[in-house]
């Protein structure tokens, strides 16, 4: 079986000792820098909106809100961290499932210190994928991401399949591996972050791509300076560079020539956008999501990973736990 098959039938695919050893003792003197200057990682805003993030002077304690150690736009500080882009492989693997033309939507660095509980399962917007840089060892139980394999076909938002998202759920499996090692997951399965109850603090870089159809811009835009963005360009091949080109009139024009899956776009927690994306499903899964106009693009909020899988209703349905359901509806009965 391929890699890609693999990604396809699992959701996730482990790719160990992906990085070379010279690069990677390059990438971990750049993450040795940045964990000096910003020992405690930064609290991010609305990245979107430009807000800057802000340095932290303590560390984070379990109890916070944000308790992870947060480094955002690492591969724009340290280009070196953004090496992995220009592996034709990774390409090939980004591309089988959302299509050429993507751009390069979000990088951060993340520190999971000792005592830090679970990150509840929930799904991300459809149209995109990521992948973790282990730079530990990271085994079973020590922050990694968790996910529940298979979890991107035929299934309802976490929320209305646990009565409790922060549990373990039977069958999950944790992102672990060696310091090197590539993890990719689709944001289409259900991921959370197991706890770190080792007495190490365990640090993991993100990679995050998306397709031009389901999102027009990026955490980057507003947030990375341009002789940052043009940094990174120059460290990677030309052909590479549309990467970080973004034009959200073209995501409009994608968008005005595809049918509506616009109310589909994730699996918010919310009766109606379970409701959209069984219709969303019902359209999509088995068939090609080719753009019918644009050679190359995804319609919106798809995936190639649904073009050869079979959407059934019912085992849709039969995830759904009735009080974690019922619990929604209630909410949204009393408008809250
Ligand atoms: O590994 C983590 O910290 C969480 C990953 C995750 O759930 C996500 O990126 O959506």
């Amino acid at each position: 079986m391929t890699l890609q098959e693999r990604l396809h039938r699992d959701g996730y695919l482990h790719v160990p000792g992906a990085v070379p050893q010279e690069l990677f003792g390059e990438m971990l003197r750049a993450v040795q820098r940045l964990k000096e200057q910003y020992p405690y990682g930064f609290l991010t805003e609305d990245m979107y909106a430009g807000k800057t993030a802000i340095q932290r002077t303590v560390a984070p304690k379990p109890t916070d809100f944000t308790a992870t150690m947060i480094y955002p736009n690492a591969g724009f500080l340290e280009p070196v961290l953004l090496a992995p882009l220009a592996w034709p492989w990774v390409h090939e693997l980004v591309e089988s499932v959302i299509g050429k033309d993507y751009y390069f939507s979000n990088t951060w660095m993340q520190g999971v210190s000792p005592g830090i509980g679970r990150m509840g399962f929930h799904k991300d917007p459809r149209g995109s994928l990521s992948f973790t840089l282990l730079l530990d060892d990271i085994g079973p139980g020590m922050g990694s991401t968790c996910l529940v394999p298979g979890s991107h076909l035929n299934t309802p938002p976490a929320d209305f399949c646990m009565s409790d998202t922060q549990q373990p759920y039977p069958g999950e499996i944790e992102l672990s591996g060696k310091a090197g090692d590539i993890l990719f997951f689709s944001a289409e399965t259900w991921p959370g972050r197991a706890v770190n109850a080792s007495d190490k603090t365990t640090y993991r870089l993100f990679y995050n791509f998306y397709n031009r159809s389901s999102k027009n811009t990026t955490t980057w835009e507003k947030t990375a300076s341009s002789d940052q963005v043009e940094k990174v360009k120059a460290s990677l091949p030309s052909s590479l560079h549309r990467m970080f080109e973004l034009d959200a009139s073209f995501t409009d024009q994608l968008r005005a020539a595809a049918f509506n899956h616009i109310d589909a776009r994730d699996g918010l927690r919310s009766f109606e956008n379970v409701l959209a994306d069984i219709r969303h499903s019902q359209r999509t899964y088995g068939k090609s999501v080719s753009h019918p106009k644009h050679s190359g693009h995804l319609l919106p909020y798809t995936t190639r990973l649904t073009e050869n899988a079979r959407f059934s209703t019912f085992k849709y349905l039969q995830h759904m736990r009735p009080l974690p359901t019922l619990k929604i509806m209630a909410r949204k009965l009393l408008g809250r």
